[in-house]
């Protein structure tokens, strides 16, 4: 299950804005431990699954999860941010909350103390390793180069304060490196968490002047206004949301935002007699990799997958009206899958 955690500045709207995701409640003045961790998972919520379940009326509906981890405040104190990167390498990425409400706000500072927070840590990593490997390297052993040169990289970059995200690695390098988790070089979703009345500057406005490289986002949000939705009446939130110029919930956007930063997409399986159920899997995945987050062995064992674009299945009302019409085709190892296919799959365990 993909992982996303909420770092931030101390009141800078954290868990304000994990509990408008989560619209969970959790009390926002409780004080958190450095070492205690507030986890929330929620379902990626996703129209055409409903009208799959619509369509099939199966026993149950599965939707792709997310978890979100909101964590104690980034102070600065150094026994508070030591207990923090162990964890944090063990998400898939960064929500970095900015405030953007209240007194003295400054998102753009409080982004360059988190970041460099971040380098930091990740420079204490590099250095321990570097020690080591530069023993080998001198002493003329060389199974070891590849990885010591990205690493020497690595840490002149983080000494000009710049961000591993920056860097670019060859295939072998980037496998390498992708073993130490730096935190500087995850995928990160910078949110302006701004105060009810809007933030002075658009999200592009916010991605030009933050700068924070490549595998980033800017998602602007109202954080409190936002979260206070979620406790209205359906009907209600609709006509508020309209009013305020909102599209979609802050559950809906951050998971957009993530999906779109993650580079990930969906697609659908499932029929009348056990369930319909959403999938998630990256951009550029082939057909036996979408098989197997469902099971391994539907990997090992892929023959075939029959694809329909799910709006067509929609359309037409069934699998069986789909072939007939000629829009489900058979695919094979090589079919890149694409958001919204609908597939069922052919294999041999
Ligand atoms: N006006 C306004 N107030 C907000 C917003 N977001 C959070 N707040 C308020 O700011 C205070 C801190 O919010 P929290 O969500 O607890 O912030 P936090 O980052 O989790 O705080 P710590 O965990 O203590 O570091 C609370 O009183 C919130 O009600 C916002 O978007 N607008
Ligand atoms: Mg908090």
């Amino acid at each position: 299950m993909l992982k996303l955690g909420i770092i931030g500045q101390p009141r800078s709207g954290k868990t304000t804005i994990y509990n408008a995701v989560a619209a969970a409640h959790a009390d926002v003045d409780a004080y958190l431990a450095a070492d205690e961790v507030r986890r929330t998972v929620v379902k990626v919520p996703d129209e055409r699954l409903d009208r799959l379940f619509d369509l099939f009326s199966p026993p149950k509906k599965v939707h792709t999860e997310i978890e979100y981890v909101d964590f104690p405040a980034m102070t600065g104190d150094a026994t508070e941010v030591a207990a923090l990167p162990p964890m944090l390498r063990e998400l898939d990425a960064l929500m970095m909350v900015l405030r953007d409400f209240g007194e003295n706000s400054d998102p753009m500072s409080e982004a360059r103390t988190l970041c460099d927070e971040l380098i930091l840590a990740d420079l204490a990593v590099v250095e321990k390793r570097l020690i080591r490997l530069q023993r080998e390297v001198s002493s003329g052993r060389t199974e070891n180069q590849i990885e010591h040169d990205a690493l020497v990289r690595c840490k002149q970059a983080l000494e000009e304060e710049r961000p591993v995200r920056k860097l670019e690695f060859a295939h072998t390098e980037r496998k390498l490196m992708r073993g130490y988790g730096f935190l500087s070089g995850m995928p990160l979703l910078a949110v302006i968490n701004s105060p009810d009345a809007g933030s002075a500057r658009s999200a592009e406005e916010w991605q030009t002047l933050l700068d924070l490289g490549p595998k980033s986002m800017v998602h602007v949000v109202r954080g409190k206004l936002e979260g206070e939705l979620n406790d209205l009446p359906q009907e209600d939130r609709t006509v508020f949301m309209a009013d305020l110029g909102l599209t979609m919930s802050a559950l809906d956007g951050m998971i957009a935002a993530s999906y779109s930063l993650l580079g990930l997409i969906t697609f659908f399986t499932g029929g009348s007699e056990k369930d319909v159920h959403a999938w998630t899997v990256e951009r550029g995945a082939t057909a036996p990799q979408a098989a197997g987050v469902i099971h391994t062995d539907f990997e090992r064992g892929f023959i075939r997958a029959e694809v329909t674009p799910v709006e067509d299945l929609l359309s037409l009302g069934s699998p069986a009206a789909l072939r007939k019409a000629g829009k489900t085709r058979l695919e094979g190892k090589e079919y890149v899958v694409v958001d919204g296919d609908y597939l069922i799959f052919r294999f041999n365990v």
